[in-house]
């Protein structure tokens, strides 16, 4: 059953795809009736249970470590709960996941959930969800769209992560830097807020000096290639990095090797995600800090999809808690780090 459902997903959006050039396909946009609440519940439905609820799951990508320990945490969670999951990989293109939420509605899923890779152009297709009466819940990343598009928003505060990255890279370099920023996919919610909140922070202390800020897509690649660039416009004049993702300052840890100069001595550096390796930088002496933010939301997900299916309400926002981590304890915690 579970195979075959997602085989069918996939053939669908096969064929999908075929008859698409360039641009995102244009699916009818029927108008969402007022009665059409996703969470209404009908009398005449029997209960679901996990066992016969149907989800169906757009992913960004595998961009980070922190996506792949998010996409483990989905799918290890429906097939431990019995949950019949249709997963679908959109390689960080947007196009990918508006074909998908429609597969998802020609399936008639119980629930959608999505981590949006972007925030904004995501046209009608909320609305042709809502308008087949399919809940779409948020997670990780949302989208910039209406509050009666999806039910409700499960992830991290991206705004306080970026205040908390400020606030420790304010103690580590006493107040006067020259940063630079490595920010996230542009025009996501994670990039968007975390450079927010950065800046909330620093604009109380005149001597941090954002000096540069590039896009490294969330990437350790990109990370690597923007630094390395970076370094050869200011060179030693960078006394900072915020990297918006651990993988993006992995790179810019060995971009930064590579010029000859010591990262987390002669360069600060702060992330954010808290991943295994980042710990392994910490206790190597090459990272300062990072900022947790927690991709393991299968369960929590899952919760909130049964709730939804049966119509029970739910907050509109479900943060998860998060915490901050330094090299003084690195080497305790990382054997307990699940990601
Ligand atoms: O920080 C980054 C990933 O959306 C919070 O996406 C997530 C971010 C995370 O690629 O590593």
């Amino acid at each position: 059953m579970k195979i075959s459902r997602t085989l069918m997903a996939v053939l669908a959006l096969l064929l999908f795809m075929q008859g698409c050039t360039s641009q995102p396909a244009k699916a009818p946009t029927p108008r969402p009736s007022s009665t059409l609440q996703p969470t209404a519940t009908s009398t005449v439905r029997p209960k679901k249970t996990f066992q016969n609820l149907v989800v169906g799951f757009s992913q960004i990508g595998a961009e980070s470590e922190w996506r792949t320990a998010d996409t483990d945490s989905i799918k290890q969670e429906a097939a431990r709960l019995g949950v019949d999951l249709i997963f679908m990989d959109a390689q960080q293109e947007q196009a990918n996941q508006i074909l998908a939420i429609q597969t998802f509605i020609a399936e008639k899923v119980d629930v959608i959930g999505i981590s949006a890779v972007v925030e904004t152009g995501w046209g009608n297709v909320f609305q042709e969800a809502k308008a087949a009466g399919i809940p779409i819940i948020f997670v990780d990343r949302p989208a910039d769209v209406t509050t009666d598009e999806y039910v409700t928003y499960l992830g991290s505060d991206f705004l306080e992560e970026g205040r908390k990255a400020a606030r420790v890279m304010v103690k580590l370099t006493g107040g006067t830097a020259n940063i630079v920023e490595l920010s996230g996919t542009i025009d996501s919610a994670p990039a968007v807020d975390r450079s927010i909140g950065f800046r909330d922070i620093l604009q109380n202390f005149p001597g941090m000096q954002i000096i540069d800020s590039e896009s490294g897509d969330f990437t350790r690649a990109r990370g690597l290639e923007v630094m390395r660039t970076i370094l050869q416009k200011y060179g030693k004049n960078i006394t900072a990095v915020f990297a918006q993702n651990d993988d993006m300052g992995l790179g810019a840890i060995q971009a930064i090797q590579e010029y000859g100069l010591k990262p987390g001595v002669d360069i600060k550096i702060v992330s954010v995600d808290a991943e295994k390796e980042a710990f392994e930088a910490m206790i190597a002496g090459t990272l300062n800090a990072t900022v947790e933010c927690n991709p393991l939301l299968g369960p929590q997900f899952f919760e909130l999809a049964l709730k939804v299916a049966n119509g029970e309400a739910v907050p509109k926002r479900v943060p998860s808690i998060e915490g901050i981590f330094y090299p003084d304890n690195a080497a305790q915690i990382l054997p307990t780090r699940k990601y």
